[in-house]
């Protein structure tokens, strides 16, 4: 059965527990449309995680979603595109603080999502939660995996969730949900 690859993050800053990881997890095994999921979870620190997702990538799967919490918007941001850059002052799970980097070296300024974003987006409305399209997915480490990702599967794409702990049925509903529609 081929399979739609759900990744979520692990702590990071002030996020002692982090929605997106839990919520991929519980969504884990589940069968959508002849789709199986499978998820992953990756730590908050860029080189650990994409040795992580390169082998979660390996063998190619129908499809990609990662994602994440914002801790800026308590509603779901359907992300664009990602940039090719890594810029951050808050310290990643590794302790890093990153200046001006590129995810990929040469790599294009920026890549689009290829999931059905806006199909996304109105299943999310339609179930009574604030969605919305996005076209800055920020410059830390959802970017950068964001990036990583869809230069390598299609089609892929990056769902921010809102992050209090409380909200965890509703992420993983959402989440579901973006399954559904990719399938
Ligand atoms: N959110 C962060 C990284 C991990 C996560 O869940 C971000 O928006 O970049």
């Amino acid at each position: 059965m081929e399979t739609i690859v759900l990744t979520g993050f692990g702590p990071f800053g002030d996020h002692t527990e982090n929605n997106s990881e839990h919520a991929v997890h519980r969504l884990d095994g589940l069968e959508v449309h002849g789709f199986k999921v499978r998820a992953v979870s990756l730590p908050v620190a860029f080189e650990q995680a994409v040795e992580l997702l390169d082998e979660a990538l390996e063998p190619e799967p129908a499809a990609v979603l990662s994602v994440g919490i914002s801790s800026e918007d308590d509603g779901y941001q359907l992300e664009l595109l990602a940039r090719n850059l890594r810029d951050y002052r808050l310290p990643d799970a590794a302790g890093q603080v990153v200046t001006g980097q590129p995810v990929e070296v040469d790599g294009p300024p920026q890549v689009v999502a290829t999931l059905p974003v806006a199909s996304i987006k109105q299943a999310l409305t339609q179930a009574g939660l604030r969605a919305q399209l996005s076209d800055d997915a920020g410059a830390y480490l959802c970017n950068a995996i964001f990036y990583w990702v869809a230069r390598r599967v299609s089609p892929a794409g990056f769902l921010h969730v809102p992050s209090a702990p409380e909200r965890l049925d509703e992420v993983t509903e959402a989440v579901r949900l973006a399954v559904e529609v990719t399938a």
